[in-house]
């Protein structure tokens, strides 16, 4: 049986890997050039690849194509794949039908990342043989094809669901649903809903769904979607029917086993922190691990990197890191954490903002607002009317001086910018990055 896997990033070398060492007849092809160590990985086991090109001959003579989550079915070879018939499935379907280990899957447009994390590190913390995978950066074929694990904690992206059919996931977690990546979803909200949802197909009731008990758009689809497994919905309170909630500074768990620990020791703040602490909560909590080993993995977490990340104080303001907020609606959960009052620096690529949602929220907590783009003329039109200080800027280096000199001693400076880094930076990661720098410069 003939095997091609589309794409060699991660997730296609690791795929590739797989299927190889599950003895099927393997070739992997690329449009752009592959990276060196992702050759490595494949001339290690020997499997033939191409680059900067699809060869229709060596391709549409599959059996069965395993697809990179990067590559939209829009590309020309997908089409002709989809014509033939030909199965495409996604690198997560194939390594799950290799593996017995205990699958806790994590989706959602915010939070997917934190939370995964947070409850790999309880997981890992307690002592189990666990691995940590998927949208994270980690492809789960190349752990399935050399390591062994018992659980794996993955995160999943709308992408990778979508060429998903008989897995099963054993836990799943939707932590919420709002507009994301619609170009890939014919603009159409509903079809990137639908794709969230796949995580709990193939669900059985020995299996659990954890799910935000105040999101619109999963409550008005709970019902559609005939749920299976035994349901775990948290929420911020006590509500009919949540599981997990904070009442009287306590967070409490009360399935499967009564779980609490004081709301003030939990490492990650913030009411958007707090839903994926309960969600990675519940998911320990169904694995068996004990209370104190929840606690202390709950409350000793350092946090992931560029998301609301403590920078450092410098002659009283604190720098707050939260680059990887590139829609609205992550802006609005950082500015909601902060204790204190707060200079904003924001901007970027817009991807069709409304800045309608943080409108209350700058009002009340901004002191100075500092705009960070190579056109920020939709900034001003928007927030202009506030009155506050505000200040253009065309580099990170400005971005930090201006803000520093802007906010007072006890004030906080915020990087949370509700956009894409693509117009200044080469992503997220190098606008995090380049902020930390200049901060611990002044
Ligand atoms: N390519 C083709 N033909 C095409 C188009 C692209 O061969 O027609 C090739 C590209 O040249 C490239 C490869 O396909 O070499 C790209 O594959 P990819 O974009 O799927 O990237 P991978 O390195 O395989 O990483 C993917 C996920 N990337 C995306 O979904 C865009 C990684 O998520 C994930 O960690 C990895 O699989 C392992 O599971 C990253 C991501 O950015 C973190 N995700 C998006 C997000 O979080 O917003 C969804
Ligand atoms: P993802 O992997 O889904 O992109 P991350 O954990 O990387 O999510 O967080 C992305 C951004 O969203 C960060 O700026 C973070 O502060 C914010 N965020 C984190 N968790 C949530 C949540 N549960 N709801 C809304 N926003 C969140």
């Amino acid at each position: 049986m003939r095997i091609v896997v589309l794409g060699a990033g991660e997730s296609g070398a690791g795929a590739a890997v797989l299927a190889k060492v599950k003895g099927f007849d393997t070739f992997v092809s690329d449009t752009s050039a592959i990276k060196d160590k992702y050759k490595e990985l494949l001339d290690k086991y020997n499997i033939p690849w191409e680059e900067r090109k699809h060869t229709e001959e060596l391709i549409l003579n599959a059996d069965e194509v395993i697809k990179s989550p990067g590559i939209p079915n829009e590309a020309p070879i997908v089409q002709k794949l989809i014509e033939k018939g030909t199965p495409i499935i996604s690198e997560i379907e194939f390594a799950g039908r290799y593996t017995d280990a205990k699958m806790i899957c994590i989706t959602g447009s915010n939070g997917k990342t934190t939370t995964t994390s947070l409850t790999y590190h309880i997981f890992k913390s307690a002592g189990l043989n666990v691995g940590l995978a998927g949208n994270i950066g980690k492809s789960l074929a190349l752990q399935v094809a050399e390591e062994d694990h018992d659980y794996y904690i993955i995160e999943l992206s709308s992408f990778q669901l979508d060429n998903m059919y008989d897995f099963r996931a054993h836990t799943a977690v939707l932590l919420n649903i709002t507009p994301d990546h619609l170009d890939r979803y014919d603009h159409d909200f509903q079809n990137y809903v639908e794709a969230k949802f796949r995580i709990i197909q193939n669900q059985t009731p020995e299996d659990a769904f954890i799910y935000w008990n105040d999101d619109p758009v999963i409550k008005k689809e709970l019902d559609k979607h005939g749920i299976q497994a035994h349901s775990y919905p948290f929420s911020a309170v006590k509500e009919e029917g949540t599981i997990a909630y904070v009442e009287d500074n306590e967070v409490k768990i009360n399935e499967p086993i009564a779980f609490n620990m004081e709301q003030e020791m939990l490492a990650l703040t913030g009411t958007h922190n707090l839903y994926n602490s309960l969600a990675a909560g519940i998911s320990a909590n169904l694995a068996g691990i004990n209370k104190e080993n929840i606690r202390k993995a709950l409350s000793d977490f350092k946090g992931v990197e560029h998301r609301l990340e403590k920078v450092a104080t410098v002659r009283g303001i604190g720098f707050v890191n939260d680059s990887k907020a590139t829609n609205v609606n992550s802006c609005w959960y950082a500015l909601q954490s902060m204790t204190t009052k707060t200079v904003l620096i924001l901007g970027g690529v817009d991807k069709g903002n409304d800045y309608t949602e943080i409108a209350d929220l700058v009002h009340q907590k901004c002191s100075g607002l500092v705009f960070l783009g190579t056109d920020n003329s939709k900034l001003h039109n928007f927030f202009d009317i506030l009155g506050l200080l505000t200040a253009d800027v065309q580099s990170m280096q400005d971005a930090v001086e201006t803000a520093y000199r802007m906010a007072k001693k006890g004030e906080t400076v915020l990087l949370s910018p509700c956009c894409a880094s693509f117009d200044l930076f080469k992503n997220y990661e190098d606008r995090g990055e380049q902020f930390k720098n200049y901060v611990l410069k002044l």
